[in-house]
């Protein structure tokens, strides 16, 4: 297979702005929930890769955060992940379009700044279960005014519409390489960044309004050698007064939280789990990009 020389391989980019469907989209390829998804805006804060290998190509898929303008370390260390992907990484740019004509007007900046980069691109138009046919229509032609290319396609990462021919235009496109992974690596992170995002992404789910941008999931303890397998995760909240919301009345909600995490991460890893939580302040933590990078460096 790889030194086949018609073998195709590549790194595929998936860009957007924050909530087009991502991380949806990269799920929906890999076979698998390995991205953290939820319907609030700016949930993934890193890169990363989900690995599609075949007899005949590899697709190297990588999931960034959404465009945004920052503002926070947080937010600055998570366009420097969405630069680098797209900018450095991509083979390919899968401009991931959710086709709300009047957020695609707003953001004419951002989709110009991705026409600029002049790189080979591919343009899905998302969520087209939710959208009236004129919207997408008038999407696609504000689009092409701004994209030299035929390379568009609707899709619906969701209802899995159109992913197969998605794929298809993806591989016709992919340079000629022997492949990057071995066939049986899925991604470029270890479990133990799975089982924090599973968490962060619970967090996402479950708390209102600056709860889930003020938390951070450090994964302290992660012991396979034993049954069930043990982890022990520290919740960072940039604010004393967040932390009483994390845990709740008489700790219901942290106990809920608890349990869907530890149903999640066994359901995931396919291994009984026993999962611990312990909620702890780090006063504006958003804004130290040292703190970042240390939650970060075991992953990366
Ligand atoms: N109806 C519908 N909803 C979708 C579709 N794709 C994604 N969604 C929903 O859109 C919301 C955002 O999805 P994500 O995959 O987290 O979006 P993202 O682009 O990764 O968002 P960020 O990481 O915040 O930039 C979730 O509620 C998804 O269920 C789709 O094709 N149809
Ligand atoms: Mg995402």
């Amino acid at each position: 297979m790889s030194g086949d020389l018609h073998y195709k391989a590549g790194f595929v980019s998936i860009a957007g702005l924050p909530n087009a469907g991502k991380s949806t989209l990269i799920n929906s390829f890999c076979q698998a929930h390995i991205a953290a998804v939820s319907p609030k805006p700016q949930t993934t804060r890193y890169h990363l890769k989900g690995i599609k290998t075949t007899e005949n190509y590899q697709i190297v898929f990588i999931d960034t955060p959404g465009f945004i303008k920052p503002k926070t370390a947080l937010e600055k260390i998570m366009k420097m992940e969405t630069i680098k992907a797209v900018k450095e990484d991509a083979d390919i740019i899968l401009l991931l379009v959710e086709p709300n004509l009047k957020e695609i007007a707003e953001k004419k900046d951002f989709f110009a700044s991705i026409a600029k980069l002049n790189k080979k691109t591919i343009i899905a138009i998302n969520k087209i279960d939710l959208y009236k046919k004129e919207e997408i229509k008038d999407s696609i032609s504000i689009l092409k005014s701004i994209y030299d290319t035929d390379n568009i396609i609707e899709i619906s990462a969701l209802k899995k519409t159109n992913i197969k021919e998605l794929e298809y235009l993806i591989i016709s496109n992919l340079p000629f390489s022997p492949p990057y992974y071995y066939e049986d690596i899925l991604s470029d992170r270890w479990e133990r960044y799975f089982a924090s995002e599973i968490i962060r992404e619970e967090i996402f789910l479950k708390y209102k309004d600056e709860i889930p941008y003020s938390t951070a999931v450090s994964i302290e303890t992660f012991k396979e050698d034993i049954q069930p397998i043990y982890i022990f995760a520290n919740i960072y909240v940039s604010k004393k007064s967040h932390k009483p919301i994390i845990i709740g009345e008489n700790g219901r909600a942290i106990k809920k939280l608890r349990e869907d995490s530890e149903k999640k991460i066994e359901s995931f890893l396919n291994k009984k789990a026993k999962l611990e939580l312990f909620v702890k302040v780090r006063e504006n933590w958003t804004d130290d990009p040292v703190f970042i990078n240390m939650l970060t460096k075991d992953y990366k």
